[in-house]
């Protein structure tokens, strides 16, 4: 069978890539529906080889759609998932829209597929920072337990768009020739207030709750328990920006649950875990990097670690593409888990 298939927010950076896995993955599509803003609309860009016109997204436009993926922001996908829902399409939703909303499943296929038959016509794709952690800690947890989890980030650019990374690279070149650094985007375009992200990290990435974390923080903490089944589990984040293209690292701390667990044995765990490529030799210095992580599909590991003080807890460097794992690759990765299990 072929698939009518929309892409909402198709000229943004994770849009543009979720076109590029469509094609890669040789999707099977009948036909395509490129959508953006009324701004965008009536500009030709390519898919497959091919040329299309970008239609505005309105309720209308999802006539006839099976699959509507959006990737145009949370207000965007607010309005009109449902929409695209109402007229019988699966959306499946890349913003933090109605990632917490209890009729809504939350998945990443190598861990809570069980879930995705449970949709009302929209299927949310997890904040890229989690689905990368989840991935990885999932095949632990089923093998040891896991009662703990502490998480640094350090996150590239490109997770805040296309005017991060412009900014990156003005940045860099306004620095290189010794001229002032201007800051407008970072760390968040609406905030009070900017600072260069060039030769710099900045420790917030969206804006403060009232608890004192951030949003990105809230969603890593938030969202891993929704997705692993563990509204208990304790869960800590601080999220960074770096100045990274892409590709997010992750400084992770976890306890496991079960004693005596060896770093050989969780090692052998991720070894065999699918969607995981553990790359962790120190004697070679091997360990995973964003640069390497680039344009790849897999989740990266390494620096497995026990800790000193306790005996249950390791450390691990988890890094993927945010852009793919973290976004576009997880919703095709649905949409096909949806083909697969006969659920659309
Ligand atoms: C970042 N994680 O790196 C964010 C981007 O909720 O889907 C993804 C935001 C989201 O800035």
């Amino acid at each position: 069978k072929q698939y009518t298939v929309a892409v909402v927010g198709a000229t943004g950076a994770v849009g543009t890539k979720m076109m590029e896995q469509l094609a890669k993955r040789k999707f099977p599509i009948g036909k395509i529906k490129l959508l953006a803003s009324k701004k965008s609309a009536g500009k030709d860009i390519t898919f497959n080889g091919q040329s299309y016109t970008i239609e505005e997204a309105t309720p209308e436009a999802f006539e006839g759609v099976d699959i509507a993926l959006f990737s145009a922001g949370g207000a965007v996908s607010k309005v009109l998932a449902p929409e695209a829902a109402k007229r019988g399409a699966v959306a499946i939703d890349n913003t933090s829209a109605f990632r917490m909303d209890p009729e809504v499943p939350l998945v990443v296929p190598e861990v809570n597929p069980g879930d995705l038959a449970k949709h009302k016509g929209i299927i949310a794709n997890p904040n890229c920072s989690t689905i990368q952690m989840v991935a990885a800690l999932e095949p632990i947890k089923k093998a040891f337990g896991l009662s703990n989890v502490i998480v640094s980030t350090y996150q590239a650019v490109s997770g805040s768009g296309i005017n991060a990374i412009e900014e990156l690279k003005t940045q860099s070149g306004e620095w290189e020739k010794g001229k002032e650094v201007e800051a407008n985007v970072l760390p968040v375009k609406s905030d009070k207030k900017h600072y260069p992200i060039a030769r710099n990290v900045i420790p917030q990435i969206d804006v403060f709750t009232e608890n004192g974390f951030t949003y990105e923080e809230m969603k890593m903490i938030n969202e891993t328990k929704k997705i692993m089944h563990m509204p208990e589990l304790p869960v800590a984040a601080t999220c960074v920006r770096v100045p990274v293209v892409s590709g997010h690292s992750e400084s992770v701390y976890i306890e496991v649950e079960k004693e005596n667990v060896s770093v050989a044995d969780v090692k052998k765990v991720l070894e065999n875990a699918t969607g995981i490529l553990l790359v962790d030799d120190i004697t070679a210095q091997g360990y995973p990097m964003p640069i390497y992580a680039e344009g790849e599909d897999e989740v990266f590991v390494g620096r497995i670690r026990k800790d000193l003080a306790k005996d249950n807890g390791f450390h691990l460097w988890i890094v993927a593409d945010n852009l793919l794992k973290g976004a576009a690759l997880n919703s095709i990765q649905i949409a096909e888990a949806l083909i697969e299990e006969g659920i659309i």
